[in-house]
């Protein structure tokens, strides 16, 4: 299959998935456990959106690794695998905040961030009617529309960032906030990586910063800013717990890296 193929393989599958997440929604949300922390909680529905679409690629795409944030996964015998989250944003989802997103996206090399190729990448926001996508070398596109990320205005830039489920790093990540509002025009706080990244692609935010992030919050998210001309980059070596997420321009990238990390 081709990036282009795989891509709409995972738009087909974000949109049941998503039209099961919204189902749900409609008839109450039950939270299954907690996780990480209190804060960090699961729902009935994500573990039943991500069986649903860890099933359909076991039919449709045997021998493909998987790697989704309820259950896991390994890699298979192809060389591709399946990074998953099945509803991004779940806190928004289970607040009737209409915020949330499926995320999917397809990689080959490995299931680890530093070593693998994002091929394709979908997130699919099912209450906005709203489809991002992308292939690798093919563009990024919202709902069929060719996306093109933006540069910060004489006002500054619109960023987005976000907080972990962890308590004791929030003091940490609002130090960090306030190193970089300097060159910020305002602050968005979505509550979705994977919409924020499919935003700074649609040029809607310029740029994004976050740390602590998990691969399959990024996976799909980082192509389609790429895939619009952007750049996504974490800049940290891989033993730095809670590593810097950045997407935005190269030029913006290169500002944010350099306050974000800079010693508060
Ligand atoms: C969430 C991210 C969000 C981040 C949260 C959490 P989840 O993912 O989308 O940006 O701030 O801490 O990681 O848990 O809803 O899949």
């Amino acid at each position: 299959m081709t990036a282009a193929e795989l891509r709409d393989l995972a738009i087909d599958i974000a949109h049941e998935a998503g039209a099961l997440a919204q189902r749900r929604r409609a008839e109450g949300v039950s939270i299954a456990a907690s996780k990480s922390t209190l804060a960090d909680i699961v729902t009935e529905a994500d573990r039943e959106v991500e069986a649903l679409i860890r099933t359909r690629l076991d039919a449709e795409r045997p021998g493909d690794g998987f790697l989704g944030e309820e259950t896991g996964g390994g890699e298979g015998s192809t060389g591709i695998t399946w990074v998953v989250d099945p509803i991004d944003g779940t806190v928004n989802y289970a607040s009737g905040i209409p915020l949330y997103a499926v995320s999917i996206a397809v990689v080959e090399g490995s299931s680890d961030p530093d070593g693998w190729t994002a091929l394709a990448g979908v997130v699919r926001s099912p209450v906005l009617g709203e489809t991002f996508s992308a292939a690798r070398n093919e563009g990024a596109h919202l709902n069929g529309e060719r996306l093109r990320i933006a540069e910060p205005g004489p006002a500054g830039a619109l960023l987005a960032t976000g907080f972990g489920y962890d308590p004791r790093t929030h003091a940490g990540d609002l130090a960090m906030v306030g190193r970089v509002m300097p060159i910020a025009r305002d602050l968005r706080r979505g509550g979705s990586a994977a919409t924020d990244l499919a935003y700074v692609a649609a040029g809607r935010l310029d740029g994004y910063f976050e740390r602590g992030l998990s691969p399959w919050d990024f996976a799909a998210g980082s192509l389609l800013v790429q895939e619009a001309g952007g750049a996504f980059l974490r800049p940290e070596s891989a033993g730095v717990v809670r590593r810097l997420s950045l997407a935005g321009s190269a030029d913006l990238v290169g500002e944010l890296r350099k306050r974000a990390l800079a010693e508060g």
